[in-house]
């Protein structure tokens, strides 16, 4: 068994994995002082969309491109952190022959001449199928083409320099043949990425490293899809804290890389929190590091309004516990409205949604330090706000008497503009409260056009 390194991970970092727009230059040169600095020591660069990475992965590095390449690379140099160059191939390459093998090994190399000394070789979101016949003739299954490719291009690094995999079955049990047939085959010394049980996995635990290190040979390297929101997860903002991942999950793992968001500036929040997890795993305190987190990243000044926002924007695939003040002023609200008791249940209910649009406010109008934070989220915040002028509505409704009354008309509109705006803010638990006024729930198969309105 491994003793605890005083670090905790080995491996501590992020990537740019995501669907979506790559960062910019001065993104990812911030961001890579900003992981220093607490502590991280990777930085895994696989945007997916960026085509030297991917679709026209034999392209080779010239003119700007080479430029911002080489500038990441001084910047990672200068900070103490890795840079692990990626390259996916898996669309389009062919695993029998020389012909790819060598424009693989090219690209490999000269980003290696640029002072590279960790390359990453991906295969997730590919076909599980072989598409090229002669690969079919020399295969019998993917696992064998891809053991024979990584073979091939770890052969071919430069001393010194080491290789991960990010292998097509990426998430799962980890005990399923693709993975054992791709571990038997490889050098021990390649590392193999791994996402846990899901592509985006609620909780982290040992039992699964064993399992996983049992069927491939080696320890997983995480490759953990927390804070990214890429894909069907758009509408959500994943500014949470990082949560259910084993305060041991050290000893059975070479180190965890967090993929983050196209946010680059939201995406610090949750960053702050996986580097305080992978500095000391086992004192890790996600809320405590979360508040840091948010005083951190949203500066002093918009600290207690950005952490009121911040608290209504709570649930992911980390956890679905979402905006627990309203949620809770929304049940006492309805408890006490049912009882007769319309008056007390406006009154708490104004407070709160008071509270609420005074943090809306200093964030949407006025002077913030981080606007570049408030810009990525200016989407949710302004949902945030309408939600918030919604429960302000409702409480003044219920204040004057005629809620039941006039709820259908009053409410509708707020609860149009919010499902409009396709953004998740209060979890399920303002939508909830404003479908019951309104008798409006939307159920399967059943969109309701509710009708915009000017409110
Ligand atoms: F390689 C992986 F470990 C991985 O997670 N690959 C992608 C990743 O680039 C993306 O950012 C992430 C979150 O969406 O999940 C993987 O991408 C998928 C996987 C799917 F099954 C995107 C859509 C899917 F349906």
């Amino acid at each position: 068994m491994k003793t605890a390194p005083p670090s905790g991970f080995e491996i501590r970092g992020v990537i740019e994995g995501f669907y979506g727009n790559p960062g910019t230059r001065l993104h990812r040169l911030e961001l890579i002082e900003f992981i220093a600095a607490r502590g991280m020591n990777t930085f895994v660069y696989a945007p997916k969309d960026d085509p030297l990475v991917r679709r026209a992965w034999r392209e080779p590095y010239r003119g700007d491109d080479l430029d911002r390449l080489t500038e990441l690379i001084d910047c990672c140099r200068r900070h103490g952190v890795e840079l692990v160059y990626c390259v996916s191939p898996g669309l389009s390459i062919q695993y029998s022959g020389d012909g790819d093998l060598e424009a693989l090994a090219a690209k490999l190399s000269s980003v290696a001449a640029l002072g590279v000394r960790r390359c990453g070789l991906l295969l997730d979101d590919i076909p599980p199928e072989l598409q090229h016949g002669a690969d079919r003739a020399m295969f019998g299954t993917l696992a064998e083409a891809h053991a024979h490719l990584i073979r091939r291009v770890f052969e071919r690094l430069e001393d010194g320099s080491s290789l991960v995999v990010c292998p097509t079955v990426y998430w799962g049990r980890g005990d399923e043949p693709y993975l054992a047939a791709i571990g038997e085959a490889i050098d021990p010394r390649v590392e193999l990425f791994w996402t846990g049980r899901a592509i985006c996995a609620a909780t982290l635990d040992l039992a699964d490293a064993r399992t996983f290190a049992r069927t491939t040979g080696r320890d997983p390297t995480y490759w953990d899809n927390y804070p990214v929101n890429d894909v069907a997860m758009s509408f959500e903002l994943h500014i949470g804290p990082y949560r259910g991942r084993d305060p041991r999950l050290w000893e059975a793992s070479r180190g965890v890389i967090a993929n983050g968001m196209e946010l680059f500036e939201a995406s610090k929040i949750a960053f702050a929190t996986i580097a305080d997890y992978l500095r000391d795993p086992e004192g890790y305190e996600p809320e405590a590091s979360w508040q840091r987190a948010l005083r951190d990243v949203a500066g002093d000044s918009e600290f207690e309004a950005f952490a009121i926002f911040a608290d209504n924007v709570r649930s992911s695939c980390l956890s679905a516990e979402d905006a627990p003040r309203v949620t809770h002023a929304i049940e006492a609200f309805a408890f006490a409205f049912d009882r007769g008791d319309g008056m007390a249940a406006a009154a708490d209910l104004t407070a709160e949604a008071d509270r609420l649009l005074g943090a809306a406010e200093q964030l949407l109008r006025g002077s913030v330090g981080n606007s570049a934070l408030i810009e990525e989220c200016r989407p949710w915040i302004e949902a945030f706000e309408l939600g918030a002028r919604a429960l302000a509505r409702v409480a003044d409704l219920a204040a004057a008497g005629c809620l039941e009354r006039d709820a259908r008309a009053e409410v509708m509109p707020y609860l149009a503009r919010l499902r409009q705006a396709r953004v998740r803010v209060f979890g399920d638990a303002l939508d909830m409260f404003l479908s019951d006024l309104t008798d409006t729930h939307v159920r399967p198969g059943r969109m309701i056009a509710l009708g915009g309105g000017t409110l």
